[in-house]
């Protein structure tokens, strides 16, 4: 296993729209993210991956880029971006950018021409039908295939109908994206996120989904296409080869069998990816706005099969919540009588795991899921498509906001909640969306102030991680698999040997078989106990060091 920065760094993820806003417009922005660079460091991590930030008319907040070299007004300029740029490496952050080049918005000039006639040279930067050739639907509702009057053709779009998807079979195509990477990389950036990824080799001969699966859909018709590691190979070659520059994918559709097709280290396509197996445990047939219950499990056996399938031959980022799913204290742990305790043990089981952990903004403050009263609370292009087909099913209103407040992604977008002020300190302004109503006890100034607040658990757990490589490239070592309550494994390596108990419960857990009599104790998300082999209490973490 070669030693990288990347693989001992962890990743804190800012959605800039709701981080900090500088003006007093409402929208957070680049200076906004500068002032709280103070904040990050303290807190210990060593990766900013900024969600896009590049002109977008934000029909999907950004995923919607119509130019890859213009910073988006409204969160500032390119003096603000290399500012920030320059800021961040001077505290020693890197800086990772969101670029999304599966599809463009269709207002980028390139999708501007190419509908404006089947002979334009453009025309082949998307993909063109006379008629939908088959049934593929868009993750956020309705056909992928949308008409154009211009030309009456349809065009593809797996997103929004203001999202076509680029044709990557065209050379032009990935020779202006390898372009654009290069642009940013001069700028001295540190590598990108790279937006579902797997999707961007089409199946040309479009075959159709399977409409009742979309999960199956989405692995074996709309990811991992005939061409996608060429294009990654190609990628590489073009861009990654020639900078120290981080490929982190976004794994939508990559499964244990073919994880290592795209970051086993003897590929040069990427350097490590985040899957979607536990984040899509409680979507139920319907997708996301049809939650159902999940079982301890299954999630702990999502995380052992990668962990064997990554094995020593590629990496993988470890994620609990992002903007595209909902708060992980409120989905996974318990945001009511346990929040503290079931945050911190999440931080645990976040900061512990085999790989890059990434923290997503607010989560190290316990953020939470909120409630949502009218539709016009809601941002999420998502969840306004979804209500569309819910209403024509007959569903009814309240059970949709429902549905919402469990899987919506605008839970996850609510401002950053920094104090006690107007708008949890976020904005001087009216926010684009509304702040969590918790945000009087629950912010940064309370939580900095606070040492056993949920904060200060990360910032400790950070600094153990640093100082216990173990937990960084240790073997990850499962235990009491078969266990409804319990998530407890070990890392070990020659350098150390840790146990790791996490009781995702409200009910008091055995554990004694598990802790040999030679420990030492190193963290826990509650006092101590006379002896680390007394039974977990409800959501407790312990961290122990055990005599290898
Ligand atoms: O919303 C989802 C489907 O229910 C998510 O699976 C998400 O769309 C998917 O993970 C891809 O996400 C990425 O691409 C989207 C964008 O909306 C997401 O914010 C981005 O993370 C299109 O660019
Ligand atoms: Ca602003």
């Amino acid at each position: 296993m070669n030693r990288t920065w990347w693989k001992e760094a962890v990743i804190y993820q800012i959605y800039p729209r709701s981080f900090m806003d500088s003006n007093g417009d409402g929208i957070g922005d680049l200076p906004g993210i500068i002032s709280q660079l103070d904040y990050l460091v303290y807190l210990g991590v060593d990766v900013l991956w900024l969600s896009p930030i590049f002109q977008s008319p934000n029909d999907d907040n950004g995923y919607d880029i119509s130019d890859y070299r213009q910073i988006l007004p409204e969160y500032g300029t390119m003096a603000d971006f290399e500012r920030l740029l320059h800021e961040a490496h001077q505290c020693g952050l890197k800086v990772l950018l969101d670029i999304v080049v599966n599809h463009t918005s269709d207002e980028h000039p390139w999708f501007v021409h190419s509908r404006s006639s089947k002979d334009n040279p453009y025309r082949n930067f998307y993909f063109w039908q006379p008629t939908p050739p088959n049934n593929w639907q868009s993750f956020f509702g309705g056909s992928a295939w949308q008409h154009d009057p211009l030309t009456d053709e349809y065009y593809l779009h797996l997103f929004s109908r203001k999202q076509p998807d680029l044709n990557w079979e065209n050379p032009q195509v990935r020779r202006e994206i390898f372009r654009t990477m290069r642009f940013w990389l001069d700028k001295g950036v540190d590598g990108f996120r790279l937006d579902v990824i797997p999707l961007i080799s089409k199946r040309t001969d479009w075959p159709n989904g399977d409409a009742n699966d979309l999960m199956r859909t989405i692995c074996e018709v709309y990811a991992n296409g005939p061409h996608v590691h060429e294009y990654l190979q190609e990628m590489h070659r073009e861009v990654f080869a020639h900078y120290d520059a981080l490929a982190l994918g976004e794994g939508i559709g990559i499964s244990p069998k073919n994880c290592l097709d795209y970051v086993g280290q003897d590929r040069h396509e990427l350097h490590l990816l985040y899957h979607f197996d536990h984040m899509f445990l409680n979507f139920g047939p319907g997708g996301r706005f049809d939650p159902i219950q999940w079982q301890l499990t299954d999630f702990k056996a999502i995380f052992h099969r990668w962990d064997q399938a990554i094995g020593q031959q590629g990496w993988i980022n470890i994620v609990l919540d992002n903007h595209d799913f909902p708060r992980m204290v409120s989905r996974f742990g318990d945001d009511g009588a346990y929040h503290q305790a079931s945050a911190k043990l999440l931080a645990t089981l976040l900061l512990t795991m085999r790989g890059t952990p990434c923290i997503y903004q607010g989560s190290e403050l316990g953020m939470t899921n909120a409630t949502w009263h009218s539709l016009d609370e809601l941002r999420d292009i998502e969840a306004h498509n979804a209500w569309k087909a819910w209403q024509q099913q007959g569903g009814t209103l309240d059970a949709f906001l429902q549905a919402a407040a469990v899987n919506g992604r605008d839970n996850a977008r609510t401002p950053m909640q920094w104090s006690d002020a107007h708008a949890a300190g976020f904005t001087t302004g009216t926010p684009w969306i509304k702040v969590h109503e918790n945000y009087p006890t629950l912010n940064a100034q309370k939580a900095l102030a606070d040492s056993d607040s949920i904060f200060h658990y990360y910032r400790h757990l950070l600094a153990l991680r640093k100082s216990h490589p173990t937990l960084i490239y240790g073997d990850y070592l499962p235990l009491r698999a078969h266990d409804a309550q319990l998530f407890a494994y070990e890392r070990a390596d020659a350098d150390g040997h840790y146990l790791v108990l996490l009781n995702f419960s409200s009910t008091p857990c055995e554990v004694a078989d598990l802790v040999p009599a030679e420990y030492r104790w190193l963290l826990g998300n509650y006092p101590m106990p006379p002896d680390a082999r007394d039974e977990l209490r409800p959501w407790e973490a312990r961290l122990l060091e055990i005599a290898s």
